[in-house]
């Protein structure tokens, strides 16, 4: 049986497998920058906020953490695709919204915004960032919380925060060396440069660049291929992964080790490697 994750009004329930969920409230959140689509085990978030250019503001964040949590507990869903409407993934922190913080309220929104990256990283789904515009300042931040980027060939990334007279305080000063090198990091910081999406190719920023009108669709092809893998092996490389490459190589050699023996009190471990023998295309259970 399929799992509604959120509440689903008749019109959508006649939608077959794609479904659009807008404006609704669950747990008292009402997601109005948000469209939540979800199709078979796959959830697609897009940031529906274009005239802003997606700007995250405080609504936003909201709204991204609640969808997260959501997603989080839903065993249905194996991966998520995050994107943007329009000619912005997200064009970076709300400008409007900053411009009179004082430095209390500067730091309390920087933490805010990395802590809702921080959940979106540790969850325990890959994220795909279908990169579908500008991904400036925290839209660049953004997307280097998810586990694997895809631009546009349209896509222009950046961290442009010195040019505002403030560092990037969505993680960025953080992940975006941990992703390119600290070299390169420290170069795209100090002078604010706006690169395309070949350039983040090259620099290692993004995983693939396809033409604007293929985006949706390599997104949901890398999410299906994942998603017809084992889901707790799948979880256990993103775990060893992530907190692997934040310790020492022996300590990240003993967490691998452990995940690794993790998988082999899996029902699926036990179905993978059967089907190999049996020279059959495995069934996965999520158990
Ligand atoms: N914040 C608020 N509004 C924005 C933002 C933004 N980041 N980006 C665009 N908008 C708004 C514009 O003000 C405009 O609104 P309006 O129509 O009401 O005038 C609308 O979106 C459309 O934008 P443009 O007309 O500028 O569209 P263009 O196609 O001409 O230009 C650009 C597109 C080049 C992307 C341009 O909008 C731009 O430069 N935007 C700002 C990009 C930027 O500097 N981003 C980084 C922001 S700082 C940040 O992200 C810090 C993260 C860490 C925060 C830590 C908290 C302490």
């Amino acid at each position: 049986m399929e799992i509604e994750p959120f509440p689903i009004t008749g019109e959508q329930k006649s939608r077959n497998k794609s479904r659009i969920i807008q404006k609704q409230k669950h747990n008292n959140m009402e997601y109005t920058k948000l469209l939540i689509e979800k199709q078979d085990n796959i959830c697609i978030v897009k940031i529906n906020n274009p005239a802003a250019l997606n700007a995250l503001n405080t609504t936003v964040l909201n709204e991204l953490d609640s969808a997260f949590t959501e997603i989080a507990a839903d065993e249905s869903i194996l991966a998520v695709i995050l994107t943007g409407e329009g000619k912005a993934f997200v064009a970076g922190a709300d400008i409007s919204q900053m411009s009179t913080m004082n430095a209390a309220e500067g730091k309390a929104f920087g933490e805010k915004g990395a802590a809702v990256f921080r959940k979106i990283e540790l969850m325990e789904k890959p994220v795909i960032a279908a990169i579908n515009g500008f991904a400036l300042g925290g839209g660049c931040e953004l997307s280097m919380c998810c586990d694997i980027r895809i631009a546009s060939n349209k896509a222009k990334l950046g961290q442009p925060e010195v040019g505002l007279g403030i560092t990037p305080g969505f993680s960025g000063t953080q992940r975006l060396p941990r992703i390119v090198g600290m070299g390169i990091a420290k170069e795209l910081i100090y002078t604010a440069d706006v690169i395309n999406a070949e350039e983040a190719y090259r620099i290692g920023l993004v995983n693939k660049v396809v033409e604007p009108e293929a985006l949706m669709d390599a997104a949901m092809a890398m999410a299906k291929k994942i998603a017809k893998k084992a889901p707790i092996a799948v979880k256990y490389s993103k775990e060893a992964i992530n907190r692997g490459m934040q310790t020492d190589i022996d300590s990240a050699i003993a967490i691998e080790a452990n995940l690794f023996g993790l998988c082999f009190s899996t029902e699926d471990q036990k179905e993978g490697m059967g089907a190999f023998l049996e020279k059959r295309e495995a069934v996965y259970k999520n158990r």
